[in-house]
Parts: C-alpha cells; structure tokens; sequence
C-alpha cells in the first residue's frame, strides 16, 4: 500500500488523519478529496501542502470517484454531512453525501478492487438508558434514530452489503465522540470554549444529563490508521476509549479550565429525539489490534483542545456570528 486516497480530509477528523499520517507514515502519498461544505477548508492542509494531492470535489460524483479510485491502492472514507442538528433541519444533503457518497465509492473500489476503509459512528446503534451498564459492541443491532445516524448507519449497510455479495476488501469502523482542533464550532465542545472566549453562555440542550463517550481525534486516528494496516478485511471495529461524560459534567469542566464559575451556563431548547447516552465497548480493537489511546484524562485533552482554540481564533472567528445566529433562531 503506497497510495492512499482520503475523502473528507479537509474536515475536522480527515484533517486530523492527514496530519497523522505526514508525521507517523511519511512513505504514503496522500491525495485528498473533499467538496469544502461549510465544514470542510482545504486551507486546513497549508502546512502539509507539499506532501499532499488536493482535488476539490464531490464523492457522489461517481465518474470523478472511479478516476481516483482506480490510480491509489487503498481509500479512507471520512466524507460526510456530519451534524445532527443540521440533519433536523435538511436531510436531502446527508442521504446524498452520505448514502450516494459512499455507493459511488464502493463502486470504485469494486471495479478496480482496491482497499477501503469506510468511517462511521456509534450513533448506527441508537442510545443506551443512563441507568443500562451496557455499552454498545460489534454485534449490538442498528437502530439509529436521527436523519444523520441513519444515512450513516445506511452507509454501513452498504460497505456490508459490498463485502458480502461481491468480496470487497473493507474494513468499518464506529467511533465514539471526538473532540480536538479543528473541529467545526457548530459542535458541543468547541461551540463552548468558544461561547466563553466570546463572552457568550455555554448553551445546554435540555437537562444536560445525556451521556457522550469521548476519545480525543488523534486517538481515534490511530485506530484508523492501526485498522488500515493491520485490521482482517471485513471486519468492523469498535473506537472508543472509556470516556463516558454527562453534557453537564463536560461543560463544567471546560469552564473551571479556562478559569470561569462551573455554574456559569444555561439550559437551552432541547434537540428534537435527542439520543440519552453513547458507550462503547472497544474491547476487540484492543485485543485484537493492540490499540490503546494515548490521552488517559479527558482534562488533558480538553486542556490542550481549549489552548488550540484560544491560540486559532483567526480559524473560527468569522464563522462565529452566523453559527451562533442560527442556533439561537431555533431557541438555543
Ligand atoms: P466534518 O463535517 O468536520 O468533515 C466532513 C468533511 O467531509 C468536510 O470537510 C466536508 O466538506 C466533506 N464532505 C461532505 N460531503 C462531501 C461530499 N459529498 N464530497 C466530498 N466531501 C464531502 O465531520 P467529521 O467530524 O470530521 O467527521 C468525519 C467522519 O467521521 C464522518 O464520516 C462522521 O460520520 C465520522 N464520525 C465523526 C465523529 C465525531 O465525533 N465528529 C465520531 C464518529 C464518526
Ligand atoms: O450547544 C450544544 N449544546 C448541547 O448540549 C450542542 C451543539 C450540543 N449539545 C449536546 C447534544 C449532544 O448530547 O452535546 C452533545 C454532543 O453534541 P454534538 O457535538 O452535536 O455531537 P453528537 O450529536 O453527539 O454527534 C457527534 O458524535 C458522533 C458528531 O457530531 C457526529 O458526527 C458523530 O457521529
């Protein structure tokens, strides 16, 4: 495997990845392709520009996907619409980015027979009751609840299907909550440290109680690239690193670290079929794999994420206004 292809890797986690494998596997040549939505910024990859290919375009474009697909050996499929919230709001772009995305990719990779391996979320497996000691596993059933977690759990179904009925070489894998830089500050943790770095409240939605496993992104990464190499075609695997949290117990914490009152937010409209908690059980990536993260204490890692975004405000700032605009047209 010389050639790597990755979709989705001027976002958040795919940014993330690039930069992984730069520093830890130099001997890849990496092409990137992403469509830059609102999430996605190619000026994320300036620093590695040297190493990297960058072809700005849409994964449902299948002729495109074919071409690409064909000239690298193996892909790794982050792109998608990746917000609950958004999804609430217009689903028609996570049942095309998501669902079509990944069907033109999996005919790629079936006409040239090439590696692929295809991201997802625990979310596929709906939630879990606070008061259940379960955690979700590879053999826990698909019941996703939102339009998000439902076109990424179709995405799965798919690569399944692809595997099965015509012998793709894939690999899955569901991840849990990941938080770190360059994460979209529509989302729960950097729209937070980013809210109190603004003067603005952190914004609870309902009670807070529900229950988010968090693994910091580079963690995360290294199972994907641990995976890539060295995971047994066809199999799904589990990412996660024991980091269960209620919403209310992570937004303290980001205030008491970036030197505020714990009490100093408020409770805002909840989101609409709201999932109560996520938890997974990582047990087959360790044991098999060998995998373990690196961040131990979540504090570290937020710590660490807070100083990214204290130190990149020229990355948010222009976004902030508008972000913030629409969450509070929708009371929150
Ligand atoms: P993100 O929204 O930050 O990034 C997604 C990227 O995909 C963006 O750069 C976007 O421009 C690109 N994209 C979207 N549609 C595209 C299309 N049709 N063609 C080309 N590019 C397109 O999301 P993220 O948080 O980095 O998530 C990446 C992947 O990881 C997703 O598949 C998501 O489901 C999965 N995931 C995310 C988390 C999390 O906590 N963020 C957890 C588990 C799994
Ligand atoms: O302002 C907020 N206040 C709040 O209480 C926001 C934006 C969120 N929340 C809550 C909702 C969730 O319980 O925080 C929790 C985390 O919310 P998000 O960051 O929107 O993440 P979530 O919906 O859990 O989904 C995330 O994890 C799984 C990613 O966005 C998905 O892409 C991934 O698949």
């Amino acid at each position: 495997m010389k050639n790597i292809l990755i979709t989705g890797g001027a976002g958040f986690i795919g940014t993330n990845f690039a930069h992984y494998l730069s520093r830890h596997s130099p001997q890849y040549k990496l092409t990137i392709i992403d469509s830059c939505n609102y999430a996605g910024d190619e000026q994320n990859l300036s620093d590695i520009q040297d190493k990297i290919t960058f072809i700005k375009g849409d994964i449902a474009n299948i002729e495109l996907m074919d071409g690409l697909v064909a000239k690298n050996d193996a892909i790794v499929h982050f792109a998608a619409e990746s917000h609950n919230d958004n999804s609430l709001n217009n689903p028609w772009p996570f049942v095309q980015s998501n669902i079509l995305g990944t069907y033109s990719i999996l005919e790629g990779v079936r006409k040239h027979n090439k590696r692929l391996h295809h991201i997802s979320t625990d979310e596929v497996f709906g939630d879990l009751s606070l008061d259940d000691p379960a955690r979700f596993t590879e053999n826990t059933p698909y019941n996703p609840s939102s339009p998000y977690s439902s076109t990424k759990a179709s995405s799965d179904l798919l690569v399944r299907a692809w595997i099965r009925s015509f012998g793709v070489k894939a690999t899955i894998s569901n991840c849990s909550n990941n938080y770190g830089p360059y994460q979209h500050i529509e989302k729960f943790i950097p729209r937070q440290i980013t809210n109190i770095i603004s003067g603005i409240k952190p914004k609870l939605y309902g009670s807070g109680e529900q229950v988010r496993d968090w693994i910091h992104v580079d963690d995360h990464n290294a199972a994907v690239a641990l995976i890539l190499e060295k995971g047994k075609l066809g199999e799904t695997y589990l990412i996660g690193a024991d980091g269960e949290k209620n919403n209310k117990e992570v937004v303290e914490t980001i205030l008491k670290l970036m030197g505020k009152k714990t009490t100093d937010y408020e409770h805002v409209k909840d989101r609409p079929g709201h999932d109560m908690r996520y938890a997974i059980d990582s047990t087959k990536l360790r044991t098999e794999l060998g995998w373990q993260p690196k961040y131990t204490t979540f504090e570290d890692g937020l710590a660490q994420t807070i100083e990214w975004y204290q130190q990149n405000q020229d990355w948010w700032k222009p976004q902030k206004d508008q972000v913030e605009a629409k969450y509070s047209a929708q009371g929150q």
